[in-house]
């Protein structure tokens, strides 16, 4: 199991919905969770993309020389920039890293946005282009000069002249629910993301996915992003997870939906229907909780409650072929520490152990800990 957390590039918070208790993205909060996410061991990062976060390879490049491990994955938006290009800045990114680069290809779910950025097409004419984007992309990275024509995109000798450091490109991830989606992933991406359905819509997709790859010869690995609200008490994290939603009222889940409801992707449509707006129904599967995309685009489900039944609901998701979790909550430093402390060792993740001192005595003080080093209790 390869285990994520995020950056918040579009800000951070106690609760949504509110001004109250949120923080702004700076480059001192990013560095602190970058290196929290680093030091737990987490596999790697999300940077998400989108005209309310910062920009994302700016801020993984800000983060490389401050963290050892820590993969980057990076969202790129095709359209916007060229292949070439993209594929430059990818390059560079991955060997300034070491090779921590991981790439989440996004085509766009917003045609306000898409159209502030340029492009002005439907949603499957924006799959034509990703697809077009990443046949460039792929070949380019891996070492051809390229000429191609094609519906919407042209380049003529278009080549890098630094290679990545992962061959033959960084691993393609990748997010969509609608069909062209799906299509697309199955001719290009290593792992197909999903955002947090409950586990018989997810097996579903997967199965899709798989169908798809298989009838081009290909492979594709499964990953899913979910917000995590995990206690030590199943009441504690039912508490937090009404806690994180106490600010909101009807009036901004109105205005939030409405503005949701101007998207035109399926990905979208098919979180926003698991709570329809309402917030008296929000556990929609087992200890999936829907209360976070009252007001959040995007991810919206959260695995709420204790440490040994989130674990259990993640396994069961890893049963259905999903690898890769990307998770988050609020505040999310705070969060990167109690996830991995009470998730980590319940997980089949790959603990770092090298360099770390066995100095785990407990916060008894500095005079009596020298005699007594305090022992796991019997709960
Ligand atoms: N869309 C963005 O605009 N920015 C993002 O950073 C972003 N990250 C995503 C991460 C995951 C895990 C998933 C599943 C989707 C993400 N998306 C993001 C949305 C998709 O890229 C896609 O545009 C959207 O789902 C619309 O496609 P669809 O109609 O095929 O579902």
């Amino acid at each position: 199991m390869n285990v994520f957390w995020f950056l918040p590039t579009h800000g951070d918070g106690r609760y949504l919905g509110t001004a109250e208790g949120a923080r702004p993205v700076t480059l001192p909060y990013l560095r602190q969770i970058a290196q929290a996410a680093d030091d737990l061991g987490y596999h790697g990062v999300l940077v998400p993309t989108g005209r309310s976060c910062e920009d994302a390879w700016a801020v993984a490049s800000a983060m490389i020389p401050l963290t050892q491990r820590l993969r980057f994955l990076v969202a790129v938006r095709p359209g916007v920039v060229s292949p070439t290009w993209a594929a430059r800045m990818a390059s560079t990114v991955d060997r300034l890293s070491d090779g921590r680069l991981l790439v989440n290809v996004v085509t766009g779910g917003d045609p306000a946005e898409s159209e502030g950025d340029g492009v002005f097409l439907k949603h499957d004419d924006r799959y034509v282009v990703t697809d077009e984007f990443l046949g460039i992309w792929r070949r380019v990275m891996a070492g051809e000069t390229v000429d191609f024509t094609g519906q919407h995109l042209r380049v003529k000798g278009a080549k890098i002249l630094f290679p990545p450091l992962q061959a033959p490109h960084p691993p393609l991830y990748f997010g969509g629910s609608s069909p062209a989606a799906h299509g697309l992933a199955a001719r290009h991406v290593d792992v197909y993301l999903t955002w947090g359905e409950p586990p018989a819509a997810v097996a579903e997709k997967i199965a899709d996915v798989r169908r798809r790859a298989a009838a081009e010869q290909r492979t594709v690995r499964f990953g899913i992003r979910l917000h995590v609200i995990v206690r030590e008490t199943s009441e504690a994290a039912w508490a937090a997870a009404n806690d994180l939603i106490r600010h909101l009222d009807d009036s901004t889940i109105a205005a939030a939906q409405q503005a949701f409801g101007r998207l035109d992707s399926e990905g979208q449509r098919r979180m926003a229907a698991l709570h329809k707006g309402r917030r008296d129904a929000l556990e929609v599967s087992p200890n999936l909780w829907a209360g976070v995309g009252l007001v959040r685009g995007g991810a919206g489900t959260a695995l709420v409650g204790d440490a040994e039944t989130v674990a259990r609901r993640m396994k069961e998701y890893a049963e259905l072929g999903i690898e890769t979790f990307i998770l988050s909550g609020y505040p999310h430093l705070e969060e990167a520490y109690r996830v991995a402390e009470l998730l980590f060792p319940r997980l089949p993740v790959e603990r770092r152990t090298a360099g770390v001192s066995p100095n785990l005595t407990g916060p008894f003080g500095e005079i009596i800990a020298n005699d007594i080093v305090p022992h796991r209790s019997q709960s």
